[in-house]
């Protein structure tokens, strides 16, 4: 059976277009939602023909009510996987808690370095000589749950926040399709002590990506 993926955005969406053009079968992006009216992704969305609306969240009074929305969005489209690609807000528990197991983010850092935001800049700052990415299972802590796969980039002389983000995003672009990939497969799976491929605890400072593909 194909498995059904639900993409959050807030901005570009080349993470969405990566997933559009590497996902194997048998899975579709059944649906592609952002918080911001203004994300191009939605535009990529629409030029792949998959179901895109804005659920602006400057239209909620509160973050409770605002997730409360989004989940009936999501849930709409009867994902088995939901793909956090870019997504800048905060989730509230509840939210995060209905998609245990089924909800994946890629966060622009080496975790757990640099949670949060601004992760290109923080790492300049502590002139750190390698930088990269990270997808790990989204729970109630913040860019804190399971681990899955890192890419790694050499930072360089020279580099600015500008340019070390566009080189990390190119790592970005073969990192998010190999993990989907993986869940879509049936292989990545949240266990109670953490992520596992088949079948094997990931250790806690997850899998590189140079040794996957
Ligand atoms: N929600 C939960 N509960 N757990 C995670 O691990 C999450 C999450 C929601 C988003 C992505 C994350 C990232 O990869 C993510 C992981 C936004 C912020 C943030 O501070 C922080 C981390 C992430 C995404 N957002 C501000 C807020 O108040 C708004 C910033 C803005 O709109 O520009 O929500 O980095
Ligand atoms: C990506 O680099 C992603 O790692 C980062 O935003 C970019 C989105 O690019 N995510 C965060 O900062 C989450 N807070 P895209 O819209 O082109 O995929």
């Amino acid at each position: 059976m194909s498995c059904r993926i639900v993409v959050l955005i807030s901005g570009s969406g080349s993470n969405l277009q990566a997933l559009i053009e590497q996902l194997d079968a048998p899975a579709e992006i059944v649906g592609v939602i952002a918080n911001r009216p203004q994300a191009y992704g939605l535009q990529r969305a629409a030029a792949a023909g998959i179901a895109n609306e804005c659920l602006d969240h400057q239209g909620f009074s509160s973050r409770e009510t605002f997730d409360q929305a989004l989940m009936a969005r999501i849930d709409s489209y009867r994902p088995d996987l939901v793909v956090l690609a870019g997504f800048m807000r905060i989730l509230t528990p509840q939210l995060v808690r209905h998609y245990h197991g089924r909800m994946l983010n890629i966060h622009p850092s080496l975790l757990p370095k640099y949670k949060g935001l601004h992760t290109h800049q923080r790492a300049l700052e502590a002139g750190d000589s390698e930088h990269g990415a990270t997808i790990h299972f989204v729970t109630e802590e913040l860019d804190g749950g399971p681990l899955v796969v890192q890419g790694r980039v050499t930072v360089q002389p020279g580099d600015t926040a500008e340019t070390l983000a566009a080189r990390v995003q190119g790592v970005e672009h073969r990192l998010y399709p190999l993990a989907v990939n993986w869940f879509v497969q049936g292989r990545l799976r949240l266990s109670a002590t953490g992520a596992t491929l088949d079948g094997e605890l990931i250790a806690a400072s997850g899998l590189r990506m140079e040794d996957h593909s």
